[in-house]
Protein backbone atom coordinates (compact mmCIF):
# COMPACT_ATOMS: atom_id res chain seq x y z
CA UNK A 1 0.00 0.00 0.00
CA UNK A 2 1.33 3.39 -0.75
CA UNK A 3 1.19 5.78 2.16
CA UNK A 4 -0.63 8.61 0.31
CA UNK A 5 1.77 11.50 1.33
CA UNK A 6 4.12 12.93 3.79
CA UNK A 7 1.57 15.43 5.53
CA UNK A 8 -1.74 14.07 5.54
CA UNK A 9 -4.78 16.23 6.31
CA UNK A 10 -8.18 15.36 6.62
CA UNK A 11 -11.43 17.44 8.10
CA UNK A 12 -14.00 15.57 10.43
CA UNK A 13 -16.83 16.26 11.99
CA UNK A 14 -17.96 14.90 15.35
CA UNK A 15 -20.82 15.04 17.00
CA UNK A 16 -21.36 14.00 21.11
CA UNK A 17 -24.82 12.34 21.47
CA UNK A 18 -27.24 14.03 23.29
CA UNK A 19 -27.98 13.44 27.36
CA UNK A 20 -31.43 11.62 27.75
CA UNK A 21 -33.83 13.75 29.88
CA UNK A 22 -34.80 12.97 33.51
CA UNK A 23 -38.06 11.55 34.37
CA UNK A 24 -40.99 13.54 36.02
CA UNK A 25 -42.86 10.77 37.48
CA UNK A 26 -45.00 9.98 40.73
CA UNK A 27 -44.80 6.37 42.13
CA UNK A 28 -48.35 5.27 42.09
CA UNK A 29 -49.28 1.88 44.18
CA UNK A 30 -52.99 0.75 45.67
CA UNK A 31 -53.56 2.17 48.54
CA UNK A 32 -50.46 4.59 48.50
CA UNK A 33 -51.70 7.03 46.01
CA UNK A 34 -48.76 9.49 46.31
CA UNK A 35 -45.88 7.53 46.92
CA UNK A 36 -43.12 9.61 46.37
CA UNK A 37 -41.25 10.90 43.28
CA UNK A 38 -40.17 7.58 41.07
CA UNK A 39 -38.96 9.56 37.96
CA UNK A 40 -34.89 8.31 36.45
CA UNK A 41 -31.97 9.98 35.48
CA UNK A 42 -31.25 10.50 31.54
CA UNK A 43 -28.64 8.78 30.11
CA UNK A 44 -25.22 10.90 29.18
CA UNK A 45 -24.90 10.87 25.17
CA UNK A 46 -21.58 9.12 24.19
CA UNK A 47 -18.17 10.99 23.30
CA UNK A 48 -16.17 11.23 20.22
CA UNK A 49 -12.95 10.27 20.95
CA UNK A 50 -9.48 10.14 19.21
CA UNK A 51 -7.14 7.96 20.52
CA UNK A 52 -3.67 7.08 19.43
CA UNK A 53 -3.70 3.33 17.88
CA UNK A 54 0.26 1.68 16.98
CA UNK A 55 -1.49 -0.28 14.08
CA UNK A 56 -3.09 2.63 12.82
CA UNK A 57 -0.83 4.96 10.25
CA UNK A 58 -3.06 6.98 8.02
CA UNK A 59 -5.96 9.24 8.04
CA UNK A 60 -7.29 7.48 4.83
CA UNK A 61 -10.57 6.22 6.99
CA UNK A 62 -11.73 9.76 7.74
CA UNK A 63 -11.52 10.64 3.84
CA UNK A 64 -13.29 8.34 3.43
CA UNK A 65 -15.79 8.75 6.06
CA UNK A 66 -15.57 12.50 7.80
CA UNK A 67 -19.07 12.28 10.06
CA UNK A 68 -18.88 10.47 13.15
CA UNK A 69 -21.71 10.61 15.74
CA UNK A 70 -21.71 8.85 18.80
CA UNK A 71 -24.96 7.75 20.42
CA UNK A 72 -27.22 9.91 23.17
CA UNK A 73 -28.61 8.61 26.23
CA UNK A 74 -31.87 7.13 26.78
CA UNK A 75 -34.53 9.36 28.91
CA UNK A 76 -35.17 8.52 32.53
CA UNK A 77 -38.22 6.45 33.40
CA UNK A 78 -40.79 6.29 35.95
CA UNK A 79 -40.07 3.60 39.11
CA UNK A 80 -36.60 4.90 39.27
CA UNK A 81 -35.29 3.46 35.62
CA UNK A 82 -32.31 5.73 34.81
CA UNK A 83 -31.94 5.93 31.00
CA UNK A 84 -29.06 3.98 29.84
CA UNK A 85 -25.63 5.97 28.04
CA UNK A 86 -24.77 6.42 24.97
CA UNK A 87 -21.91 4.70 23.66
CA UNK A 88 -18.46 6.27 23.25
CA UNK A 89 -16.76 6.34 19.61
CA UNK A 90 -13.15 5.71 19.52
CA UNK A 91 -11.31 6.59 16.69
CA UNK A 92 -7.69 5.46 15.93
CA UNK A 93 -5.47 7.56 14.75
CA UNK A 94 -1.86 7.55 14.01
CA UNK A 95 0.60 8.70 16.14
CA UNK A 96 2.03 12.39 15.48
CA UNK A 97 -1.47 13.43 14.99
CA UNK A 98 -2.27 17.12 15.16
CA UNK A 99 -6.01 18.21 16.07
CA UNK A 100 -7.13 21.85 15.72
CA UNK A 101 -10.35 23.26 15.09
CA UNK A 102 -11.18 23.68 11.49
CA UNK A 103 -13.24 26.74 12.38
CA UNK A 104 -10.81 29.02 14.23
CA UNK A 105 -7.55 27.16 13.75
CA UNK A 106 -6.26 26.82 17.35
CA UNK A 107 -4.48 23.52 18.15
CA UNK A 108 -6.30 21.09 20.33
CA UNK A 109 -3.80 18.65 21.08
CA UNK A 110 -0.41 17.34 19.33
CA UNK A 111 -1.49 13.48 19.80
CA UNK A 112 1.86 11.33 20.37
CA UNK A 113 1.84 8.02 22.05
CA UNK A 114 0.44 4.79 22.21
CA UNK A 115 -3.29 5.53 24.01
CA UNK A 116 -3.09 9.22 23.96
CA UNK A 117 -6.54 10.48 23.68
CA UNK A 118 -8.48 13.84 23.24
CA UNK A 119 -12.06 13.68 23.95
CA UNK A 120 -12.88 15.65 20.77
CA UNK A 121 -16.98 16.20 20.87
CA UNK A 122 -17.90 15.20 24.25
CA UNK A 123 -21.54 13.98 24.86
CA UNK A 124 -24.12 15.96 26.58
CA UNK A 125 -24.73 14.92 30.14
CA UNK A 126 -28.30 13.54 30.85
CA UNK A 127 -30.99 15.19 33.06
CA UNK A 128 -31.50 14.43 36.81
CA UNK A 129 -34.82 12.83 37.06
CA UNK A 130 -37.40 14.07 40.18
CA UNK A 131 -36.31 11.40 42.15
CA UNK A 132 -32.65 12.75 42.11
CA UNK A 133 -33.86 16.47 42.71
CA UNK A 134 -35.93 15.60 45.91
CA UNK A 135 -34.69 16.80 48.92
CA UNK A 136 -36.51 17.15 52.48
CA UNK A 137 -37.66 21.00 51.54
CA UNK A 138 -38.73 19.56 48.09
CA UNK A 139 -40.02 16.74 48.68
CA UNK A 140 -42.05 16.03 45.29
CA UNK A 141 -40.39 18.34 42.52
CA UNK A 142 -42.92 18.07 39.85
CA UNK A 143 -40.45 18.96 36.92
CA UNK A 144 -36.95 17.21 36.02
CA UNK A 145 -34.22 18.23 34.49
CA UNK A 146 -33.34 18.53 30.41
CA UNK A 147 -31.15 16.06 29.07
CA UNK A 148 -27.81 18.35 27.44
CA UNK A 149 -27.19 18.23 23.88
CA UNK A 150 -23.87 16.82 22.77
CA UNK A 151 -21.12 18.81 21.57
CA UNK A 152 -19.98 19.22 17.94
CA UNK A 153 -17.09 19.95 16.53
CA UNK A 154 -15.03 19.95 13.25
CA UNK A 155 -11.56 19.68 13.45
CA UNK A 156 -8.77 19.24 11.41
CA UNK A 157 -6.26 15.97 12.04
CA UNK A 158 -3.12 16.31 10.17
CA UNK A 159 -0.05 14.01 10.25
CA UNK A 160 3.04 14.94 10.57
CA UNK A 161 5.14 11.80 10.76
CA UNK A 162 8.56 12.08 12.29
CA UNK A 163 10.65 9.62 10.11
CA UNK A 164 13.25 7.37 11.54
CA UNK A 165 15.74 7.90 8.81
CA UNK A 166 16.10 10.67 6.67
CA UNK A 167 18.12 10.64 3.54
CA UNK A 168 19.45 13.74 2.38
CA UNK A 169 21.76 15.04 -1.27
CA UNK A 170 22.09 16.79 -4.19
CA UNK A 171 18.56 16.81 -6.44
CA UNK A 172 18.88 13.85 -8.95
CA UNK A 173 20.74 12.08 -7.06
CA UNK A 174 18.36 9.09 -6.03
CA UNK A 175 16.95 9.63 -2.89
CA UNK A 176 13.10 8.95 -4.30
CA UNK A 177 14.16 6.04 -6.06
CA UNK A 178 16.01 4.46 -2.85
CA UNK A 179 12.37 4.98 -1.03
CA UNK A 180 10.86 3.52 -3.94
CA UNK A 181 13.36 0.90 -3.93
CA UNK A 182 13.36 0.08 -0.39
CA UNK A 183 9.57 0.51 0.75
CA UNK A 184 6.14 0.35 -0.98
CA UNK A 185 6.14 3.75 -1.65
CA UNK A 186 5.98 5.14 -5.15
CA UNK A 187 7.23 8.80 -5.22
CA UNK A 188 7.83 10.74 -7.86
CA UNK A 189 11.10 9.86 -9.98
CA UNK A 190 12.83 11.89 -12.48
CA UNK A 191 16.01 12.65 -14.34
CA UNK A 192 15.34 16.37 -13.81
CA UNK A 193 16.45 18.33 -10.42
CA UNK A 194 13.46 19.21 -7.94
CA UNK A 195 11.15 16.59 -8.59
CA UNK A 196 10.53 16.25 -5.07
CA UNK A 197 8.71 19.08 -3.95
CA UNK A 198 7.27 17.68 -0.24
CA UNK A 199 8.91 14.68 1.57
CA UNK A 200 7.69 11.83 0.61
CA UNK A 201 7.72 9.13 3.37
CA UNK A 202 7.97 5.14 3.02
CA UNK A 203 7.80 1.88 5.63
CA UNK A 204 10.86 -0.25 5.37
CA UNK A 205 10.64 -3.56 7.24
CA UNK A 206 14.57 -5.12 7.62
CA UNK A 207 14.83 -8.00 9.98
CA UNK A 208 12.89 -7.18 12.67
CA UNK A 209 12.81 -4.03 12.57
CA UNK A 210 10.48 -1.75 11.35
CA UNK A 211 10.92 2.17 10.09
CA UNK A 212 10.20 5.15 8.39
CA UNK A 213 12.64 6.72 5.70
CA UNK A 214 11.66 10.31 4.43
CA UNK A 215 13.59 12.28 1.85
CA UNK A 216 13.89 15.53 1.80
CA UNK A 217 13.72 17.67 -1.50
CA UNK A 218 17.49 18.06 -3.09
CA UNK A 219 20.34 20.67 -1.57
CA UNK A 220 22.70 22.37 -3.37
CA UNK A 221 25.26 24.73 -2.56
CA UNK A 222 24.17 27.71 -0.76
CA UNK A 223 21.12 26.24 0.64
CA UNK A 224 21.56 27.69 3.67
CA UNK A 225 21.31 31.30 1.78
CA UNK A 226 17.97 30.24 -0.07
CA UNK A 227 19.18 28.74 -2.89
CA UNK A 228 16.65 26.13 -4.27
CA UNK A 229 14.11 24.83 -1.97
CA UNK A 230 15.46 21.40 0.29
CA UNK A 231 16.52 23.98 2.93
CA UNK A 232 13.27 25.00 5.03
CA UNK A 233 12.34 21.31 4.78
CA UNK A 234 15.61 20.04 6.93
CA UNK A 235 13.21 20.61 9.77
CA UNK A 236 11.45 17.43 8.73
CA UNK A 237 14.73 15.44 9.47
CA UNK A 238 15.59 17.13 12.85
CA UNK A 239 13.44 14.74 15.04
CA UNK A 240 15.39 11.50 12.66
CA UNK A 241 17.49 9.08 14.21
CA UNK A 242 19.85 8.60 11.66
CA UNK A 243 20.70 10.79 8.01
CA UNK A 244 21.89 9.10 4.96
CA UNK A 245 24.04 10.70 2.58
CA UNK A 246 22.75 9.86 -1.09
CA UNK A 247 25.67 10.65 -3.16
CA UNK A 248 25.26 10.47 -7.46
CA UNK A 249 28.23 9.08 -8.81
CA UNK A 250 26.75 8.88 -12.13
CA UNK A 251 26.51 12.64 -12.51
CA UNK A 252 28.82 14.80 -15.67
CA UNK A 253 28.11 17.58 -14.28
CA UNK A 254 31.64 20.01 -14.01
CA UNK A 255 33.03 20.27 -10.59
CA UNK A 256 30.88 17.38 -8.84
CA UNK A 257 32.37 14.27 -7.79
CA UNK A 258 31.16 12.33 -4.83
CA UNK A 259 33.64 13.40 -2.30
CA UNK A 260 32.95 17.23 -3.22
CA UNK A 261 29.31 16.55 -3.03
CA UNK A 262 29.24 15.03 -0.09
CA UNK A 263 31.65 18.14 1.50
CA UNK A 264 29.14 20.22 0.05
CA UNK A 265 25.83 18.72 1.30
CA UNK A 266 27.73 18.16 5.00
CA UNK A 267 28.48 22.37 4.92
CA UNK A 268 24.46 22.82 4.34
CA UNK A 269 23.57 20.53 7.23
CA UNK A 270 26.03 22.52 9.26
CA UNK A 271 24.87 25.89 8.54
CA UNK A 272 21.17 24.39 9.14
CA UNK A 273 22.63 23.09 12.78
CA UNK A 274 21.31 20.73 15.06
CA UNK A 275 21.64 17.74 13.02
CA UNK A 276 25.65 17.45 14.39
CA UNK A 277 24.49 14.07 16.75
CA UNK A 278 22.95 12.93 13.99
CA UNK A 279 24.34 9.05 13.10
CA UNK A 280 25.24 9.33 9.34
CA UNK A 281 25.64 6.83 6.29
CA UNK A 282 26.97 7.86 3.11
CA UNK A 283 25.06 5.59 0.34
CA UNK A 284 27.19 6.15 -3.41
CA UNK A 285 24.39 5.40 -5.60
CA UNK A 286 23.77 4.66 -9.08
CA UNK A 287 26.72 2.11 -9.28
CA UNK A 288 25.19 -0.02 -12.00
CA UNK A 289 26.54 2.42 -13.84
CA UNK A 290 29.98 1.06 -14.69
CA UNK A 291 32.00 4.54 -14.72
CA UNK A 292 29.90 5.05 -11.68
CA UNK A 293 31.42 1.88 -10.38
CA UNK A 294 34.45 2.88 -10.83
CA UNK A 295 33.77 6.37 -9.08
CA UNK A 296 32.44 5.06 -6.16
CA UNK A 297 35.38 2.38 -5.64
CA UNK A 298 37.89 5.35 -5.81
CA UNK A 299 35.92 7.44 -3.44
CA UNK A 300 34.96 5.03 -0.83
CA UNK A 301 38.16 4.80 0.69
CA UNK A 302 38.21 8.77 0.90
CA UNK A 303 34.90 8.93 2.40
CA UNK A 304 35.81 5.98 5.02
CA UNK A 305 39.06 7.56 6.02
CA UNK A 306 36.60 10.82 6.65
CA UNK A 307 34.70 8.65 9.51
CA UNK A 308 31.61 7.64 7.33
CA UNK A 309 30.13 4.01 6.79
CA UNK A 310 29.63 3.56 3.19
CA UNK A 311 27.51 1.72 0.85
CA UNK A 312 27.64 1.50 -2.64
CA UNK A 313 24.21 0.83 -3.91
CA UNK A 314 22.11 0.73 -7.25
CA UNK A 315 18.33 1.59 -6.80
CA UNK A 316 17.96 0.51 -10.73
CA UNK A 317 19.36 -2.88 -10.17
CA UNK A 318 18.96 -3.48 -5.83
CA UNK A 319 23.32 -3.74 -5.45
CA UNK A 320 23.66 -3.29 -1.55
CA UNK A 321 20.17 -1.97 -0.52
CA UNK A 322 19.88 -5.19 1.65
CA UNK A 323 23.47 -3.94 3.53
CA UNK A 324 22.04 -0.67 3.78
CA UNK A 325 18.57 -0.89 5.11
CA UNK A 326 20.29 -3.09 7.96
CA UNK A 327 22.60 -0.73 8.95
CA UNK A 328 19.71 1.70 8.98
CA UNK A 329 17.73 -0.45 11.01
CA UNK A 330 20.69 -0.94 13.66
CA UNK A 331 20.90 3.06 14.17
CA UNK A 332 17.41 2.93 14.57
CA UNK A 333 17.25 0.40 16.80
CA UNK A 334 19.80 1.60 18.69
CA UNK A 335 17.79 4.99 18.72
CA UNK A 336 14.80 3.23 20.12
CA UNK A 337 16.58 1.25 22.73
CA UNK A 338 18.56 4.60 24.00
CA UNK A 339 15.38 6.49 24.26
CA UNK A 340 13.40 6.61 27.85
CA UNK A 341 10.23 3.66 27.47
CA UNK A 342 6.77 5.72 26.39
CA UNK A 343 5.49 7.01 29.30
CA UNK A 344 2.29 4.40 30.30
CA UNK A 345 0.14 7.26 31.85
CA UNK A 346 -2.75 8.39 29.16
CA UNK A 347 -2.45 12.16 28.02
CA UNK A 348 -6.63 12.63 28.79
CA UNK A 349 -7.48 15.97 27.19
CA UNK A 350 -10.95 17.10 28.07
CA UNK A 351 -11.59 20.54 26.09
CA UNK A 352 -14.10 22.41 28.16
CA UNK A 353 -17.49 22.20 26.90
CA UNK A 354 -18.19 26.00 27.57
CA UNK A 355 -16.17 28.45 25.44
CA UNK A 356 -12.92 28.66 27.35
CA UNK A 357 -14.42 27.59 30.51
CA UNK A 358 -14.41 30.39 33.47
CA UNK A 359 -12.57 30.76 37.03
CA UNK A 360 -15.06 32.41 38.59
CA UNK A 361 -18.34 30.57 38.87
CA UNK A 362 -19.91 33.84 36.73
CA UNK A 363 -20.05 37.04 35.32
CA UNK A 364 -22.05 40.01 35.04
CA UNK A 365 -21.92 42.42 32.50
CA UNK A 366 -23.61 45.33 31.32
CA UNK A 367 -23.83 45.38 27.64
CA UNK A 368 -26.63 48.11 26.34
CA UNK A 369 -29.85 47.88 28.15
CA UNK A 370 -28.87 44.41 28.73
CA UNK A 371 -27.52 42.61 31.69
CA UNK A 372 -25.18 39.72 30.78
CA UNK A 373 -24.78 36.58 32.97
CA UNK A 374 -21.61 33.62 31.62
CA UNK A 375 -20.57 31.12 33.91
CA UNK A 376 -20.55 27.19 32.91
CA UNK A 377 -22.92 26.74 35.46
CA UNK A 378 -25.47 29.21 34.73
CA UNK A 379 -25.47 28.51 31.71
CA UNK A 380 -26.13 24.90 31.68
CA UNK A 381 -28.92 25.19 34.50
CA UNK A 382 -30.44 26.93 31.30
CA UNK A 383 -29.77 24.03 28.73
CA UNK A 384 -31.29 22.23 31.34
CA UNK A 385 -34.77 23.27 31.97
CA UNK A 386 -37.96 22.92 30.91
CA UNK A 387 -39.57 26.29 30.02
CA UNK A 388 -42.80 25.15 29.36
CA UNK A 389 -43.08 24.03 33.18
CA UNK A 390 -42.79 26.59 35.51
CA UNK A 391 -41.83 24.56 38.56
CA UNK A 392 -39.01 24.06 36.88
CA UNK A 393 -38.16 27.43 35.72
CA UNK A 394 -38.73 28.30 39.51
CA UNK A 395 -36.10 25.87 40.46
CA UNK A 396 -33.72 27.49 38.01
CA UNK A 397 -34.59 31.12 39.53
CA UNK A 398 -33.69 29.07 43.27
CA UNK A 399 -29.86 27.72 41.86
CA UNK A 400 -29.57 31.36 40.21
CA UNK A 401 -29.84 32.52 44.00
CA UNK A 402 -28.14 30.02 45.28
CA UNK A 403 -24.90 30.94 43.07
CA UNK A 404 -25.46 34.66 44.03
CA UNK A 405 -26.67 35.88 41.00
CA UNK A 406 -29.37 38.08 42.46
CA UNK A 407 -27.91 39.73 44.80
CA UNK A 408 -24.47 40.15 42.32
CA UNK A 409 -26.94 42.11 40.18
CA UNK A 410 -28.68 44.03 42.40
CA UNK A 411 -25.26 45.00 44.36
CA UNK A 412 -24.69 46.54 40.81
CA UNK A 413 -27.66 48.28 40.59
CA UNK A 414 -30.04 46.14 38.42
CA UNK A 415 -33.86 46.79 38.64
CA UNK A 416 -36.89 45.10 38.52
CA UNK A 417 -38.36 44.67 34.67
CA UNK A 418 -34.51 45.03 33.43
CA UNK A 419 -33.47 42.58 30.71
CA UNK A 420 -30.73 39.72 32.12
CA UNK A 421 -29.50 37.81 29.21
CA UNK A 422 -27.88 34.35 30.29
CA UNK A 423 -24.80 33.18 27.95
CA UNK A 424 -24.93 33.23 24.03
CA UNK A 425 -22.47 33.93 21.85
CA UNK A 426 -19.72 37.10 21.76
CA UNK A 427 -22.78 38.89 19.55
CA UNK A 428 -25.38 38.01 21.78
CA UNK A 429 -27.10 35.56 19.95
CA UNK A 430 -28.19 31.98 21.25
CA UNK A 431 -28.53 33.51 24.89
CA UNK A 432 -32.05 32.95 27.40
CA UNK A 433 -33.16 36.57 28.17
CA UNK A 434 -35.39 36.88 31.25
CA UNK A 435 -37.14 40.18 33.40
CA UNK A 436 -35.12 40.47 36.24
CA UNK A 437 -37.70 39.97 39.24
CA UNK A 438 -35.51 40.10 42.20
CA UNK A 439 -37.30 38.04 45.12
CA UNK A 440 -36.22 40.49 47.98
CA UNK A 441 -38.40 42.81 46.42
CA UNK A 442 -41.45 41.64 46.31
CA UNK A 443 -40.95 40.53 49.93
CA UNK A 444 -39.12 38.17 51.85
CA UNK A 445 -41.63 36.95 53.58
CA UNK A 446 -43.46 34.77 51.24
CA UNK A 447 -40.17 33.84 49.31
CA UNK A 448 -39.64 29.67 49.79
CA UNK A 449 -37.71 27.15 47.55
CA UNK A 450 -39.22 25.17 45.23
CA UNK A 451 -41.81 22.70 46.69
CA UNK A 452 -42.17 24.35 50.05
CA UNK A 453 -44.48 27.27 51.51
CA UNK A 454 -43.60 29.42 54.02
CA UNK A 455 -47.24 30.18 54.75
CA UNK A 456 -47.62 27.14 56.76
CA UNK A 457 -44.25 27.62 58.52
CA UNK A 458 -44.37 29.40 61.47
CA UNK A 459 -43.29 33.34 61.23
CA UNK A 460 -39.86 33.62 61.29
CA UNK A 461 -37.60 33.82 63.92
CA UNK A 462 -34.17 34.51 64.00
CA UNK A 463 -32.97 31.15 65.05
CA UNK A 464 -35.34 30.07 62.37
CA UNK A 465 -33.84 32.36 59.76
CA UNK A 466 -30.38 31.26 60.57
CA UNK A 467 -31.29 28.03 60.23
CA UNK A 468 -33.08 28.58 56.63
CA UNK A 469 -29.53 30.11 55.81
CA UNK A 470 -27.50 27.31 57.24
CA UNK A 471 -29.29 25.06 55.18
CA UNK A 472 -29.20 27.07 52.06
CA UNK A 473 -25.77 26.94 52.69
CA UNK A 474 -25.77 23.20 53.18
CA UNK A 475 -27.99 22.51 49.90
CA UNK A 476 -25.45 24.82 47.33
CA UNK A 477 -22.61 22.79 49.25
CA UNK A 478 -24.26 19.60 48.52
CA UNK A 479 -25.15 20.61 44.34
CA UNK A 480 -21.32 21.63 43.83
CA UNK A 481 -20.55 18.42 45.13
CA UNK A 482 -23.18 16.51 43.03
CA UNK A 483 -21.27 18.51 39.82
CA UNK A 484 -18.23 17.74 40.99
CA UNK A 485 -18.18 14.23 41.32
CA UNK A 486 -19.75 13.90 37.79
CA UNK A 487 -17.77 16.53 36.76
CA UNK A 488 -15.09 14.12 37.92
CA UNK A 489 -16.00 11.28 35.26
CA UNK A 490 -15.74 14.07 32.30
CA UNK A 491 -19.54 14.83 32.54
N1 LIG B 1 21.27 4.35 -13.52
C1 LIG B 1 20.68 4.66 -12.40
N2 LIG B 1 19.84 5.70 -12.34
C2 LIG B 1 19.26 6.02 -11.16
C3 LIG B 1 19.50 5.26 -10.00
N3 LIG B 1 18.78 5.82 -9.00
C4 LIG B 1 18.12 6.87 -9.52
N4 LIG B 1 18.39 6.99 -10.84
C5 LIG B 1 17.86 8.01 -11.75
O1 LIG B 1 18.21 9.29 -11.28
C6 LIG B 1 17.18 10.24 -11.59
C7 LIG B 1 16.79 11.00 -10.37
O2 LIG B 1 16.20 10.12 -9.43
P1 LIG B 1 15.27 10.60 -8.26
O3 LIG B 1 15.02 9.44 -7.41
O4 LIG B 1 14.10 11.35 -8.79
O5 LIG B 1 16.27 11.59 -7.54
P2 LIG B 1 16.02 12.50 -6.28
O6 LIG B 1 17.26 12.50 -5.48
O7 LIG B 1 14.78 12.11 -5.61
O8 LIG B 1 15.87 13.94 -6.95
P3 LIG B 1 15.07 15.24 -6.47
O9 LIG B 1 13.74 14.79 -6.03
O10 LIG B 1 15.00 16.10 -7.67
O11 LIG B 1 15.88 15.83 -5.38
C8 LIG B 1 16.03 9.44 -12.18
O12 LIG B 1 16.09 9.56 -13.58
C9 LIG B 1 16.34 8.01 -11.78
O13 LIG B 1 15.85 7.07 -12.69
C10 LIG B 1 20.39 4.14 -10.09
O14 LIG B 1 20.68 3.43 -9.14
N5 LIG B 1 20.95 3.89 -11.30
MG1 LIG C 1 13.08 13.06 -5.34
Amino acid sequence: MAIPSFVDQVTLHTFGGNGGHGCASVHREKFKPLGGPDGGNGGHGGSVILRVDPDVTTLVDYHRQSYRRATSGQPGRGDHQNGSNGEDIVLGVPDGTVVSDADTGERLADLTGPGAELVVAQGGRGGLGNAALASSARKAPGFALLGEDGLERTVTLELKVVADVGLVGYPSAGKSSLIAAISAARPKIADYPFTTLIPNLGVVVAGETTFTVADVPGLIEGASEGRGLGFDFLRHVERCAALVNVVDCATFEPGRDPVTDLAVIEAELTAHGGLEDRPRLVALNKVDVPDAAELAEIARADIEAQGYRVFAISTKTGEGLRQLTYAMADLVAQRRAALPPPAPARIVLRPEPVRGGHAKPFTVTREGDLWRVRGDKPERWVRQTDFGNPEAVGYLADRFNRLGIEDRLLELGARAGDGVAIGGTADGSGAVVFDFAPQVDVGAEILSRRGEDVRLEEPQRPAVARRRELDREYHAAREAEEHESRGARGR
